[in-house]
């Protein structure tokens, strides 16, 4: 399968998917992508998705040369004139609105030298407007956790969560979503007797793993963790001594948690009493216990709220800073990490410190030789914010390895609003439904054909390395973002790096927790953050004792239900989004893959057998979904996995743009969207029935 005119390296590498961050490579003798043994896939294990990952190096639609809009049309052109065009459209609309009317989408599929240059952009025009779709995922789990611990990561590393004698996994699916964590981290456990507790709506296949799976009723895991907590409380299953020495705002949380009433919450979670009261004590009687979390928790209009319900079931028994428990957010990207570390956030400078950090700020401002006044001080808009603003207050944006055409809530919205722009600029591999919409596009470098780090799940730090060089004319992300930096900026030497290493090097100098780290002493290794001298490889397990800010013990927090934006009407059903296997994110790769979309089949909407009798919908129909923001036609599995009253629809294609359906609201603190809560209608699509 290689390119036969490409020369390739098998240099060890890391996969271009999901946070777990598998070492992979080119593989000669088979001509496909093949795992190492890595630092995390210790037995060169990969999933499907890191096997198919060579498909899209190769792949024939893969962009390899620069294009611009020219009367309508995306039509070819030379590196010089796009990037003349760039810095053309955007130093205009700088001059004429000034650099809030530019937003920068970083990508969480980029390595960290990318965001960090990325960012530099951004600060040195003078604008916070740079977000990832760290956004979009996890960044209300990080608002909680940082707020509450210091830190917003997972608390433990994959290799002492097996440690546990339970898991509980609340809204994630890592059988499907972080496969070589389930198989090789968590599954070795569970073989071991460790307990496992799921809270989803759907019968996952991790829930199928499960001793106890509660199926919570979408929207409503505050009630179900708040009468968890209120049954450890009022059985006296909290761990006292913990609770005297780290965590504070015990007798209030106590208070609040006297008057829930347990049968009452559960019934509103729609679950069965006696399962949440088993499945509390089971948490609770673990001597060590785990949380792992996902995506059912943290996008919701109260994504932060229920993580800070969550937060407190581990506070209260005692599970932080110890080996085999703690809260572990299973992160997304190979870098979504990473890209937050060093400052791809509209709120945040390298290394998660505010933009109003007087301190920081001028370390920055002296690593970048201007003066601290310079940098911006009003927190950007953040990613979903952008687009709403996209037309009116930002007249232009730069898209790096991001499909929001796809991935953005309420798609048609997202349409109009891309269309708004006076000038789009997408740099990915192909030509994307965003990049339907640019005006420039800019072909950049797959997994393969860039060096570099990223910043895995578990905080470590992990080297890519080039295999081959990027197809025809197209350039390594990194050398063509430095080529812009340069040009926007007017600093040519802000941007004058030799290699990857040497903007390591400097992220290093102004990312506290990487502080101390190298790229030779990554190796093929990893360096994990926090990075303390004398620490070898890094911290495993935060908050062990103090918190990471510092503090000796961490607030309980009274958290009230927070009802759903889409109210449910008699005929409607809830849908939520998700993922599965094969198939990563937008589907902009995995949909280019033959073999991955063999092995998914086509999209279908999950629906509950009594749900589609009522409708008299049947397997293999085809129906129509509606919400109030669209409607989307789809095939149908009839299955009792999703639950009554309940649908369930992947987002990983763009025919049907499962998108159309989820709306705009955001959750107040972390500006995350409501993916997994939407009001539709289905019906049989008669059209379609008629052919
Ligand atoms: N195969 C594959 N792997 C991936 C990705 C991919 O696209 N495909 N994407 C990567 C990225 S970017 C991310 S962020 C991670 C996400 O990984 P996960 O967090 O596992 O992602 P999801 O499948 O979106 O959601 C997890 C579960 O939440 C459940 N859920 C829905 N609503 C609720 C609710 O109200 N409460 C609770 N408790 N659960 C609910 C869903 O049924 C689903 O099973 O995966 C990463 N890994
Ligand atoms: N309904 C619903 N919607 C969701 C979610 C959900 O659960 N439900 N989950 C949300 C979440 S958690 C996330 S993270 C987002 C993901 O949203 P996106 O980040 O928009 O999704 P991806 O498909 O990962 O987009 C990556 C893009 O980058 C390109 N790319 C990949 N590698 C490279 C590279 O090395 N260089 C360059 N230049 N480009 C590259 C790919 O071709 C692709 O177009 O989706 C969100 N949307
Ligand atoms: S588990 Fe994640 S990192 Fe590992 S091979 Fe699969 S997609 Fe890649
Ligand atoms: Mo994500």
């Amino acid at each position: 399968m290689a390119d036969s005119d490409r020369d390739v390296d098998p240099a060890p590498s890391v996969c271009p998917f999901c946070g777990v961050g598998c070492g992979i490579r080119y593989d000669q003798s088979s001509g496909d992508a093949r795992g190492w043994k890595g630092p995390v896939n210790t037995r060169a294990e990969v999933c499907p998705k890191g096997a198919a990952a060579w498909d899209v190096v190769d792949h024939p639609d893969r962009l390899t040369t620069p294009l611009v809009r020219e009367g309508g049309e995306l039509v070819e052109t030379t590196w010089e004139e796009a990037f003349d065009r760039v810095e053309r459209e955007f130093t205009e609309i700088v001059s004429a609105d000034g650099p809030d009317a530019l937003s920068l989408f970083a990508s969480s599929n980029c390595t960290n030298e990318e965001n960090y240059v990325f960012q530099k952009i951004a600060r040195l025009l003078g604008t916070n407007n740079v977000d990832n779709c760290a956004r979009l995922c996890h960044s209300s789990t990080v608002a909680a956790m940082h707020e509450r611990l210091g830190a917003g990561a997972m608390t433990n590393s994959l290799d002492d969560l097996g440690e546990a004698d339970a898991f509980l996994v609340v809204g994630a699916n890592p059988v499907e979503n972080h496969p070589v964590i389930f198989r090789s981290y968590l599954l070795p456990a569970l073989r071991e007797g460790t307990t496992l507790i799921v809270v989803d709506p759907r019968e996952t296949p991790t829930a199928r793993a499960a001793d106890r799976h509660l199926a919570v009723r979408p929207g409503y895991d505050i009630p179900l963790l708040n009468a968890m907590a209120a049954t450890i409380v009022s059985e006296g299953r909290d761990d006292g001594e913990f609770c005297d020495e780290r965590v504070a705002g015990v007798d209030a949380f106590e208070a609040f948690a006297g008057g829930v009433d347990v049968e009452e919450s559960a019934a509103l979670a729609g679950v069965g009493s006696q399962d949440l009261r088993d499945a509390a004590r089971a948490y609770a009687e673990a001597d060590r216990a785990a949380i792992v979390t996902g995506m059912g928790l943290s996008q919701h209009r109260c994504g932060t709220a229920n993580v800070h319900a969550l937060l407190n079931l581990a506070l209260l028994t005692g599970n932080v800073g110890r080996r085999g428990s703690g809260v572990n957010p299973l992160r997304g990207q190979n870098n979504v990490q990473g890209a937050s570390d060093v400052g791809a956030l509209p709120d945040m400078l390298p290394g998660s410190r505010p933009v109003t950090d007087g301190p920081a700020r001028a370390e920055l401002a002296g690593e970048w030789g201007i003066d601290a006044a310079e940098l911006p001080e009003a927190p950007g808009l953040t990613e979903v914010e952008a687009t709403h603003a996209f037309g009116e207050s930002v007249r232009g944006a730069f898209v790096l390895g991001e499909n929001p055409a796809v991935t953005e809530p309420n798609a048609n919205r997202v349409a109009d609003a891309l269309d708004e722009l006076d000038c789009l600029v997408v740099q990915d591999l192909f030509v994307t439904e965003t990049a339907e919409h640019a005006d420039v596009v800019l072909p950049g470098s797959a997994w393969a054909e860039r060096g570099g780090t990223v910043t895995n799940t578990d905080r470590q730090v992990l080297r890519m390395r080039p295999n081959v060089a990027p197809p025809g004319d197209a350039r390594r992300d990194l050398d063509v973002l430095c080529e812009i930096g340069s040009r926007l900026t007017g600093s040519p030497d802000a941007f004058a790096y030799d290699d990857p290493a040497a903007v390591f090097e400097e992220l290093t100098r102004v990312t506290p927790p990487y502080a101390g780290m190298s790229y030779d002493g990554i190796g093929t290794g990893s360096q994990r953050w926090p990075f303390p001298e004398g620490a070898e490889g890094g911290t495993a397990v935060l908050h062990e004792s103090t918190y990471a800010n510092g503090e000796r013990r961490a607030q309980l927090r009274v958290v009230e239900h927070v009802d759903p934006v889409d109210a449910v009407g008699d005929d409607d059903l809830v849908l939520t989004t998700g993922r599965v296997v094969e198939h990563f994110n937008s589907g902009a790769l995995t949909r280019r893959s033959d073999r991955l979309t063999r092995m998914a089949g086509p999209q279908r909407l999950q629906i509950h057998p009594d749900d589609a009798e009522a409708r008299g919908i049947a397997e293999g129909d085809r129906v129509i979904v509606e919400s109030e923001r669209g409607s989307v036609r789809v095939g149908v599995e009839v299955t009792p996995a999703v639950g009554r009253g309940r649908v369930f629809a992947t987002f990983h294609t763009a025919e049907p743009l499962v998108n159309t359906l989820t709306g705009d609201a955001l959750d107040p603190v972390a500006k995350i969207p409501e993916y997994k809560h939407s009001a539709v209608r289905v019906r049989v699509d008669s059209d379609f029935e008629s052919q």
